[in-house]
C-alpha cells in the first residue's frame, strides 16, 4: 500500500538549521510536501524556510509545540499521515523513509526511538529513561522513546486521540493516549543527534508541565480500547 505521507516540522527560533532539514527531506527519493510551522520566531525561520520551498504557517506570538503541531495535523488533514520532525537538525531526514515503510507495513503510529548513549547529554539520558519507563506503565505497552519527537502519526490517530497539551509534553500525550486507544504501533531506531542547536525547553517551565501530564494521564480514567 502506497500512501501519501507529509512532513510537519514545528520550527521556533530555528533558521540556522531549518534550511538543511528542509534541504534533506527535498532530497530523499520520493520528497514529501513539508509544512513548516513558525511559532512566533524572532529571528528569520519563517523566511528560511520558504526560500527553501516549504509551506508555511506562522503563528503571530509563540505559543508552544503542542499548538504548533494540532495546527499541522489540521492543516495536512488530507493527507493519510504526518511525519513529525524537528527544525533543529536533530531529526535526520534520511530515516523519513523508514517510518512510511512501517506505516504500509500496517503501523498507526511510529515512533523514533534514540538510544541513550554518550551521545546525549546525561541529565537527558536520565530524564528520558525516567519518562518513557512511566509512560509505558501507563500506557499499557512499551514505549521506549516518549519525547522524541520524531514520528509518524496515520490521520486516523490524529483525529481519535484528544490532545491538550500545548507545550513539550505533547509527545508524552499522543504516545500514552494513542497506545491506550490500541492503535498499532511500530518503532524505527533513529541516531541521537546533539550538535550546536540550542534546545529551547526550559527546566523550570517545561519539566513540570510534561511531569504534570504524565500524572494526569496516571489517575484519569482509562478510555475503552477499540475492538
Ligand atoms: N512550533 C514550536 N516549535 C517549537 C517550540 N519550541 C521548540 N520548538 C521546536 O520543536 C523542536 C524541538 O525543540 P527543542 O527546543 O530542540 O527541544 P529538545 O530537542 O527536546 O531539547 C524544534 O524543532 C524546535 O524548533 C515552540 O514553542 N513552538
Ligand atoms: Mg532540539
Amino acid at each position: 500500500m502506497s500512501l501519501r505521507i507529509a512532513a510537519l516540522v514545528p520550527a521556533y527560533q530555528a533558521a540556522a538549521h531549518v534550511g538543511e532539514v528542509l534541504l534533506g527531506l527535498q532530497a530523499l527519493p520520493s520528497p514529501p510536501h513539508v509544512l513548516v510551522v513558525d511559532d512566533g520566531s524572532r529571528d528569520a525561520t519563517a523566511q528560511v524556510a520558504r526560500q527553501f520551498g516549504a509551506r508555511v504557517l506562522a503563528f503571530a506570538a509563540n505559543r508552544g509545540k503542542g499548538h504548533a503541531l494540532l495546527a499541522g495535523f489540521e492543516a495536512l488533514a488530507d493527507f493519510d499521515g504526518v511525519v513529525t520532525l524537528d527544525a533543529d537538525g536533530q531529526h535526520p531526514p534520511e530515516c523519513f523513509p523508514s517510518f512510511v515503510a512501517a506505516a504500509e507495513a500496517g503501523a498507526d503510529l511510529v515512533f523514533g526511538v534514540r538510544k541513550l548513549t554518550p551521545d546525549m547529554p546525561p541529565s537527558r539520558r536520565f530524564a528520558n529513561a525516567f519518562s518513557s519507563a512511566w509512560c509505558s506503565a501507563i500506557a499499557g505497552a512499551p514505549i521506549h522513546d516518549s519525547q522524541c519527537g520524531y514520528r509518524l502519526y496515520r490521520r486516523r490517530v490524529v483525529q481519535a486521540t484528544p490532545v491538550r497539551a500545548s507545550r513539550y509534553e505533547v509527545e508524552t500525550e499522543m504516545a500514552v493516549r494513542a497506545a491506550r486507544l490500541g492503535f498499532r504501533v511500530a518503532e524505527v531506531p533513529i541516531p541521537t543527534v546533539y550538535g550546536d542547536e540550542t534546545s529551547h525547553l526550559s527546566p523550570t517551565r517545561d519539566v513540570p508541565r510534561i511531569v504534570g501530564m504524565m500524572l494526569r494521564l496516571s489517575f484519569e480514567p482509562k478510555p475503552q480500547p477499540k475492538g
